[in-house]
């Protein structure tokens, strides 16, 4: 046996990931349920490094050094626990199983548990950056058992993505917390991408720029500090032009976006924990309004109102859309962070926030310079109450507020949508509100459920006999 790593299901994301490990000098065995995209791997790239071909899971398996480390990326949900069965049955206690895929966390913690119990280490890892970064350096977050993570860490380090010489790849925590800050870094991806479309629109529809002029604004934001990934790309996106008809590309691309369920995950778990996700489920809604094609057809036309004024001032309005878009951003980075922060508590995780940003810095979608500042938020005070309230962040909102309101409110009147961009200001006017209309909503439970409420002035819990002499009670 020769091979460090085996990877098995050799679809796009698995070959590149195989790649990677051999380029960076590693013997890789290499399996697939359907043996042609092994040998088309092998036809295609085989001397990027050195490959052990397998047709067999028994040959997979006995091509591996021990202990033996197997890579699963295949399609999440039932194939992966089928895959997963047949190995198990195959590989020796101590042995070490990696589920690459984008799993539901839930499925980690009870394949974890079993694989447990039969010896085996299970390790959830989340990876992001899509086929580029499979092949060139990716962001991973294994999960799992610690002591695997030895065995494990320097071969899935030497191929991530590396950011000021340090790995995007560190050990999360137990079990599930790998699959679930993965899920809530893709969370927070549909979030930074529906600001983006914010913005976009407000330009193309408050400004009446075309696709090449906002695209230029997006290049220039890229310097500063919004530089990151996805402005960079969505400035890519919005200079291409369609062969077939010469326009900009964006312009002939239907307006209906698509999800594959890790954004809605998010706010499911999000709801379940009870942390408020507003940037992130506003971007999971807005998909799913763009994609309600019918209702959009008939609802078409209705009245918009008449109090638009565009902005006059197109340099100050550009400024105020890009100090809006960095300060929800902010807020959306913020609410998942409080929800790992909230999943770590609940799971017993220990997940280490700084390190999160630490490992996103580079490789992954949501990469970008912004990460930098959350680490040195979380590295100055890892016990943060709300990263809008570390120092550099709190300056960057306060300084942008006045810009952030005018953006809401000119959208508003204009009628364009920015369901991103006015729920983090609400959640931001919420969070530093004196006092919240909470307590109206207290006294209504209590009046028809007698559900009881605090007072300010004493402790303890209190109902008013609401159908009774209407005297306050100690409950
Ligand atoms: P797919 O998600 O399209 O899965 C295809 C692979 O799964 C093939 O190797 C296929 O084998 C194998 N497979 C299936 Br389907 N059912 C199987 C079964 N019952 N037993 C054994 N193998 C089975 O591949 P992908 O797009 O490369 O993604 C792989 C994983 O990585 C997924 O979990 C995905 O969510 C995750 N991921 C993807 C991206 C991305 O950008 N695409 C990014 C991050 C994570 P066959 O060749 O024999 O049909």
């Amino acid at each position: 046996a020769r091979a460090q790593i085996g990877v098995t299901g050799l679809a796009v994301m698995g070959s590149n990931i195989a790649r990677n490990f051999a380029r960076h000098g590693h013997t890789v065995a290499l399996h697939n349920r359907s043996v042609a995209k092994t040998d088309a791997l092998l036809a295609e790239h085989g001397d990027d490094g050195d490959f052990v071909r397998t047709e067999t899971i028994e040959e997979f398996v006995a091509a591996l050094q021990k202990p033996r480390r197997v890579l699963i990326m295949v399609k999440a949900g039932d194939p992966t626990d089928a895959v997963i069965e047949e190995l198990a049955g195959a590989m020796e206690p101590g042995d070490i199983i990696i589920d690459g895929g984008n799993a539901l966390y839930t499925d980690t913690i009870r394949r974890e548990a079993s694989l447990r119990e039969r010896g085996l280490h299970f390790v959830g890892a989340g990876i992001s950056g899509g086929e580029e970064g499979a092949l060139n350096g990716p962001s991973i977050m294994p999960g799992g058992p610690k002591e695997s993570y030895e065995a494990l860490g320097p071969l899935l380090e030497s191929i991530a993505a590396q950011v000021d010489g340090t790995p995007c790849c560190t050990h999360i925590g137990p079990d599930g917390s790998g699959h679930f800050v993965k899920m809530v870094h893709n969370g927070i991806e549909y979030a930074d991408m529906q600001l983006i479309g914010e913005a976009y629109h407000l330009f193309r529809d408050a400004l009446g720029y075309d696709a090449e002029r906002i695209a230029d604004v997006f290049t220039e934001w890229n310097a500063g500090d919004l530089e990151s990934y996805l402005v960079e790309i969505t400035a890519e996106v919005l200079r291409q032009k369609d062969a077939k008809t010469g326009t900009p590309l964006v312009d002939v691309i239907v307006d209906a976006a698509e999800q594959k369920g890790t954004g809605r995950w998010t706010v499911k778990s999000a709801l379940d924990l009870g942390v408020p996700v507003t940037g992130i489920a506003e971007a999971v809604f807005a998909r799913a309004l763009s994609g309600s094609r019918d209702q959009r057809a008939a609802a078409r036309g209705l009245a918009s109102g008449t109090l638009g004024d565009k902005p006059t001032d197109a340099a100050q309005f550009t400024e105020d859309i890009r100090r809006a878009l960095y300060a929800s951003k902010v807020v959306a980075y913020a609410q998942g962070f409080d929800q790992i922060a909230a999943g770590s508590a609940e799971y017993g995780w220990n997940v280490t926030r700084a390190d999160l940003a630490t490992i996103w810095r580079g490789g992954c979608i949501i990469r970008a310079q912004f990460l930098n500042r959350i680490k040195e938020a979380y590295d100055a005070d890892p016990e943060l109450p709300s990263l809008i309230l570390a120092p550099y962040f709190r300056e960057a909102i306060e300084s942008g507020i006045d810009s952030w309101r005018r953006v809401v409110a000119t959208a508003t009147m204009l009628g364009i949508p920015v369901p991103g961009f006015a729920s983090s200001l609400s959640y931001y006017d919420g969070l530093r509100a004196e006092r919240l209309p909470a307590a109206l909503t207290q006294g209504q439970r209590d009046f028809f459920g007698a559900h009881t409420y605090e007072r300010v002035d004493s402790p303890g819990k209190f109902h008013t006999l609401w159908s009774g002499d209407r005297s306050e009670v100690v409950a």
